[in-house]
């Protein structure tokens, strides 16, 4: 298991100089500043990868080993006429990144919107701030704020009712900062839109995208890519939805085992590979965690550990729940995960270590007040690493002794 911490790049609040005082030994990184659709050029990366090396001949060692994310032009989603070249730029990013041994490679596949959360200060009877999902709160601005065609057909009578009354509620400090959250952005979104208008106008470019023809062009862009993957050793390892279902009208289309299953049938390359984030993946009641990541397994390059605790009444809301103690059995996750390791080992496939990342944190102590990155905090995410540490250590020392 490498232990793994993202890093947004030099406006990161949490220097690389903190990370290393963490324990981790690897970084997530990517080049945000270069649009999508763009060539990663080498020597951006290079550069980039000595902002993260440069010190390691006199300190404690980082590297730079994955990528969280090259972003999938919105044309290439769409399968909209010349969208070639974009995934010709997708490949060529790639490879550069191999050439600078960089072969772990996240990305998504999510329409317009990314990973999507309602409220970024949502108080725990701690005292520490959680992110949070809450369905009313996402219906109220579906419902009254976007004012989407045809939503409302949607939703249930009673949920049109319950968003009316909570958007009722809202100030119009509230409304601004829910649409900010869901349209404008949390760290790491690939997408970008100007404002509401700009964004139904995004959305509308889906009208006629279903989950069908979503999966066909997921599936030509990676019949393009990964016999390339496989010819520089990359792993391919897709995002799930964030949250794990269709959303505003868009298909989302990697939400549950059985999408994973659709998604290797078509394309069985080896380099054709999973995120296994197990608080995305179990913000569904019906995903079984410890049961994906053993039938997973050999797929899974890179796991994002957290966990959610759901709404007992409404089960698409939740809140970000701290690292063991969420609505799945972590250290089950964990268990299943060294177990691939051990597999892999004994197939003799060296250097096919999962990368793991304590995915999120709380804002807490010393962090509530600073600037930081919603869920990217630096003392929220080094409990969350010390805690997941904890369990790997303890486990892999019982098989060790088996
Ligand atoms: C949120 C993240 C997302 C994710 C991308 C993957 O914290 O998990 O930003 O990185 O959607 O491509």
């Amino acid at each position: 298991m490498r232990e793994s911490w993202r890093w947004f790049g030099p406006d990161d609040p949490v220097s690389i100089a903190d990370i290393r005082q963490t324990g981790a030994t690897d970084i997530v990184s990517a080049l945000h500043a270069i649009p999508a659709g763009d060539v990663w050029p080498i020597e951006d990366i290079r550069a980039h990868k000595d902002l993260i090396e440069g010190q390691n001949a006199d300190q404690a060692p980082l590297y730079w080993t994955v990528v969280e994310s090259i972003p999938v032009h919105e044309d290439i989603k769409l399968g909209r006429p010349g969208h070639e070249k974009y995934i010709e730029a997708w490949a060529q990013s790639m490879e550069n990144l191999a050439k600078c041994g960089i072969k772990t490679i996240c990305y998504n596949f999510m329409p317009v919107i990314d990973w999507t959360r309602t409220d970024l200060n949502y108080k725990l009877p701690s005292g520490a701030y959680a992110l949070r999902f809450d369905q009313q709160k996402f219906a109220a601005f579906d419902l009254f704020i976007l004012n989407r065609e045809n939503a409302e057909t949607e939703y249930s009578d009673i949920e049109i009712a319950d968003a009316k009354r909570v958007f009722n509620e809202m100030s119009e400090e509230e409304k601004t900062e829910l649409t900010n959250n869901i349209i404008a952005g949390l760290p790491g979104k690939m997408t970008d839109s100007y404002g509401l208008d700009d964004f139904k106008a995004m959305l509308d470019n889906y009208r006629h995208i279903d989950k069908k023809a979503l999966r066909q062009n997921l599936f030509s862009f990676l019949e393009k890519v990964l016999p390339r993957a496989e010819a520089c050793g990359v792993n391919l390892a897709i995002h799930p939805d964030d949250p794990p279902r269709d959303m505003l009208g868009l298909p989302r289309i990697i939400c549950t085992a059985d999408d994973l299953d659709i998604l290797f049938e078509a394309q069985p390359s080896p380099s054709n590979g999973i995120t296994l984030c197990v608080g995305t993946y179990s913000s569904r009641p019906d995903n079984d965690l410890p049961a994906m990541a053993r039938q997973f397994g050999p797929r899974i390059h890179f796991s994002h550990l957290r966990g959610v605790s759901r709404d007992p009444e409404e089960q698409r809301s939740f809140y970000e729940a701290s690292h063991l103690d969420s609505d799945i059995d972590m250290v089950a996750v964990i268990k299943e995960l060294l177990s691939e390791e051990v597999r892999r080992e004994k197939n003799g496939q060296k250097g096919n270590d999962i990368f793991i990342r304590p995915d999120h944190g709380f804002q807490m102590m010393d962090d509530i007040g600073k600037q930081v990155n919603p869920g990217y905090s630096t003392i929220g995410r080094m409990k969350g690493l010390a805690e997941v540490r904890g369990v790997i250590r303890a486990l892999s020392a019982q098989m060790d002794g088996t």
